[in-house]
């Protein structure tokens, strides 16, 4: 019979999570060991009645101190750099990445591959691959948790959080959402379809959508009107936006910024908090007319523009 204590360890993290896990583990259980066991001793030694010899012994104190507390605090020290060495692993996903788009909803998971694949509590990913998780939640907090990869984010509302796995095994596993969030919270529940990389490709294949994500977003730029104020020959002067994204843009209150995921988002729903130097205020904000998912994809078409040079200079 099978009686797994931890689920399957199926991505690049799993196996490096646990150790240290079951480590800190063993750690704790050795320092209880040598705590304990010398405690009931001396509990059963001196009790009450029992003739033990109690007159004071003559060993220096400090040089015990110091044993006790420095090895400790070494070994924790350790441990420390350990962990905080896996966190920045866990942290800084690789550059070389699938990027996919995750929008918590109450109560389900919607997901946006590049290439327009769109799916509901099923993430389909290619095995030995790395794949970039962007993360955000249209409603409450949610909180992104694959068991089997080791992987779990808390997902914000109005903020792009990012995680990453590298799949190492073929299989389905579960994904929860590990921060309650109203009613069916047990019920936001979805799987990841992890995929050889050639039954992936016919996946891919078989279900191609009409548009990938940059082009719904392009669509979304003409639709919404972006494309009259920042591509036409329109009377209001907007900058262009090619090669924009991952950019440091100056700002007319003098401060510079990163023109990422985040800043596109804040220039479409919120134009007045950050002007772009040498450009009126007039950009209208499209709050409440742009869902989550438009959102993203906008960006992927800002984000698709990147490598190409603008017409004019700005
Ligand atoms: C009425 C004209 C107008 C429309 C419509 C418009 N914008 Fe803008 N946009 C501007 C102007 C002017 C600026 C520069 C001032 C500022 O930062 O608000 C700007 C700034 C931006 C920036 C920041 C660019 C930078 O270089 O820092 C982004 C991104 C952007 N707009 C995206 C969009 C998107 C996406 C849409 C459609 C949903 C859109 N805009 C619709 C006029 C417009
Ligand atoms: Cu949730």
């Amino acid at each position: 019979m099978r009686f797994p204590l931890l689920p399957d360890q199926a991505s690049t993290m799993a196996p490096r999570v646990d150790l240290l896990y079951f480590s800190l583990t063993a750690l704790s259980a050795v320092m209880m060991v040598i705590i304990f066991l010398p405690m009931f001793y001396f509990l059963y030694k001196y009790r009450r009645g029992n003739p033990a010899n109690r007159s004071p012994l003559r060993i220096p104190m400090w040089k015990v101190e110091m044993t006790w507390s420095v090895i400790p605090l070494i070994l924790m020290l350790g441990v420390f750099g350990w962990a905080t060495d896996l966190y920045f692993d866990i942290e800084r996903p690789p550059a070389e990445a699938l990027e996919i788009n995750v929008i918590g909803k109450q109560w389900m998971w919607k997901l946006q591959h590049p290439e327009g694949h769109r799916e509901i509590d099923e993430l389909h990913v290619p095995v030995g691959r790395v794949v970039k998780l962007t993360l955000t939640s249209q409603d409450v907090i949610h909180s992104f948790f694959i068991p089997a990869f080791r992987t779990k984010q808390d997902v914000v509302p109005g903020r792009y959080v990012s995680s990453w796995f590298k799949a190492t095994q073929v299989g389905t596993y579960h994904i929860f959402c590990t921060e309650y969030c109203g009613t069916s919270h047990s019920g936001m529940i979805g799987r990841v379809i992890v995929m050889e990389p050639a039954q992936y490709e016919e996946w891919l294949t078989t279900t191609r959508p009409a548009e990938t994500l940059a082009q719904s977003g392009e669509r979304l730029f003409r639709d919404l009107g972006c494309s009259g104020c920042h591509m036409g020959n329109s009377q209001i002067r907007a900058p262009r936006l090619e090669g924009v994204f991952g950019k440091p843009v100056p700002l007319a209150d003098g401060t510079i910024v990163l023109a990422d995921g985040k800043y596109i988002r804040d220039s479409i729903l919120l134009p007045q908090s950050q002007i772009a130097a040498g450009y009126e205020p007039v950009m209208p904000t499209f709050a409440g007319h742009v869902s989550e998912e438009e959102l993203l994809q906008l960006i992927a078409y800002i984000k698709s523009l990147g490598a190409k040079q603008p017409e004019l200079v700005r």
